[in-house]
């Protein structure tokens, strides 16, 4: 007999999940912070990293594994075969190129497009009561081209959006004003990348709408220049990527976010992307940011936000975009 036989006398068989597996495809840059942040703060204990590198694949795995001894015991497993992802509760998809120095997002979308249809059948195959979070750029447009080739419901197809838009809105307004960035409420919708949209209608501090002491905050006639805020909010992954070669950290806490959301049922508000139309007169089939309830079930609600005929105009700018590169792509 073995030192397990000895040592144990069985009774039952050990269950292949706990039910909170996420699985992240794609274990670049974005993919380990995903994987790294969802451990650290115990989002989820059971993680299946897919990729179609073996050796970094491998390597990754094992080096988190070494880790264990500091978090919450974890299971960590790694192929590059998508029996392994069965039974995942969540999959988070952030496999594919990334823009280089001054490439746009959307330039990306015909070789990240190729590679979502190696992906998300596959997902859906193993995990077909499964949510998924897009974070493949340009994420809004993918999120579109997982739901087109998964055949989920669109509650069940979320993409990452302007979660980390908005974020660093208020991070950049929290510096302004020195007070910390969960008391900076802002909201940035539409397009994650150039066409974004803040909602300066709305911004406030416990409820002290900033718009009311200042009626110009936003536009260019404000003398203070909020604007900027807005503009550094676009430039940001232009200039990390400029100066680090990739963005990392950010949004794979904005994705342990969105993960902690749904694995705990929380019904958290949220500005993920998610289908649109016939929000704020939108007629066309495509994914923009909006606040959301996001739980279990994925995308349960949309915020109807009272929004300016200007913001409105900017939302349906951002959807004819998305709606003039959706007619390019090949499936
Ligand atoms: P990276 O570091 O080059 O990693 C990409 C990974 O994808 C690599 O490990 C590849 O091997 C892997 N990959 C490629 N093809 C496949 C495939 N068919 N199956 C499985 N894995 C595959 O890139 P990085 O991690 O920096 O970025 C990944 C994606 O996230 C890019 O599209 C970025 O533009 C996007 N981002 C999205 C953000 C958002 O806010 N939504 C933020 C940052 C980056």
């Amino acid at each position: 007999a073995s030192v397990s036989e000895n040592l144990m006398s069985k009774v039952a068989e050990v269950l292949p999940s706990g039910g909170r597996k996420v699985t992240i495809v794609g274990i670049g840059q974005v993919g380990m912070a995903c994987a790294f942040s969802i451990l650290a703060q115990n989002v989820s204990n059971e993680i299946c990293l897919v990729d179609v590198c073996k050796d970094k694949l491998q390597g990754e795995m094992m080096d988190l594994q070494h880790g264990s001894n500091f978090l919450k015991n974890p299971k960590i497993t790694a192929s590059t075969e998508y029996e392994a992802t069965a039974g995942s509760r969540l999959c988070i998809v952030t496999a594919g190129v990334r823009q280089k120095e001054g490439e746009s997002r959307l330039s990306l979308v015909q070789r990240n497009t190729d590679i979502l249809k190696h992906i998300i059948p596959k997902l859906v195959q193993y995990s077909p009561d499964t949510i998924l979070l897009m974070v493949s750029n340009p994420v809004d447009i993918m999120t579109y081209v997982a739901w087109k080739l998964s055949g989920l419901p669109k509650n069940r197809v979320i993409g990452s959006g302007t979660n980390l838009d908005s974020s660093r809105f208020r991070f950049l307004m929290s510096q302004r004003l020195d007070v910390a960035p969960t008391s900076c409420h802002g909201w940035i919708i539409g397009e994650h990348g150039d066409s974004s949209v803040p909602v300066w209608s709305g911004v406030n501090i416990a409820g002290v709408r900033l718009r009311e002491l200042n009626p110009n905050i936003g536009t260019t006639e404000d003398p203070e220049n909020w604007e900027e805020v807005h503009k550094k909010v676009v430039d940001s992954a232009y200039e990390v990527i400029k100066l680090k070669g990739y963005t990392s950290w950010a949004i794979g806490l904005s994705s342990a976010a969105l993960a902690s959301a749904i694995l705990n049922n929380t019904s958290n508000i949220v500005a993920v992307s998610t289908s649109v139309q016939g929000q704020h007169g939108i007629d066309k089939d495509v994914f923009l940011s909006l606040p959301c309830v996001l739980n279990a079930n994925g995308i349960t609600s949309i915020v109807k936000q009272i929004l300016t005929a200007t913001e409105v105009e900017q939302l349906q700018k951002s959807a004819n975009i998305m709606d003039q590169v959706q007619a390019g792509i090949k499936f």
